[in-house]
């Protein structure tokens, strides 16, 4: 069965961590780290089973699956790709969702840092926060997410996430003003 309207949701905060590798002797350049998490470290494993992260062909076992804390695996490179990461739910009837993670071995302009948690200075981090939408959950998923409460974001995290809504906020609100101008004319 499904409840629908269910109005669930959980944060989750994914990326790479990277740090070179001085002298390296075997040509990989960098450590690295793919990860899902939750906000502050938070518990994400009462509602996620586990995660399967699908790395580059030229890596031994590119497909890999992690069904415990912490969701993430490390490795060695030498160079950026996208990572294909797919969650699996708890509830085996929950419909497992699928994404990308682009893997950041170098300072780049669009790296993003959550802000929560910290690094080393030199990591070279790159992180996104998004929200699961559990529209219309199995019962045995509805359950197990209204039995828990979510960790409440605050402080910069907060504010940044304002800051975007706000941001596409006023570029909806730009394009109804230019599509009201366009049908007047
Ligand atoms: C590039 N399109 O050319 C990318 C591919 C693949 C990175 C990067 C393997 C390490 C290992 C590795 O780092 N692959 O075989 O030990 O930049």
């Amino acid at each position: 069965m499904k409840i629908s309207h269910a109005n669930l949701s959980r944060t989750i905060i994914y990326g790479t961590v990277a740090t070179r590798i001085e002298n390296s002797t075997d040509g990989a350049t960098h450590s690295w780290k793919v990860f899902v998490r939750g906000y502050n470290n938070t518990d994400i494993s009462y509602f996620i089973r586990s995660i399967t992260f699908k790395t580059h062909e030229t890596f031994a076992n590119p497909t890999r699956n992690v069904d415990t804390l912490p969701f993430e695996i490390e490795e060695r490179g030498w160079g950026e790709f996208t990572i294909q990461a797919k969650i699996y739910f708890v509830n085996a009837h929950e419909r497992p969702i699928a994404f990308t993670i682009n893997l950041k071995l170098h300072h780049d302009p669009q790296n993003k840092v959550i802000g929560d948690v910290e690094y080393d200075d030199n990591a070279i981090v790159n992180e996104r926060l998004d929200t699961i939408i559990f529209e219309t959950p199995t019962e045995g998923m509805y359950k197990i997410l209204k039995n828990k409460k979510e960790p409440e974001i605050e402080g910069i995290v907060l504010e940044q996430i304002k800051k975007e809504k706000d941001a596409i906020e006023r570029a909806i609100e730009f394009m109804l003003q230019r599509l009201k101008k366009d049908t007047s004319t």
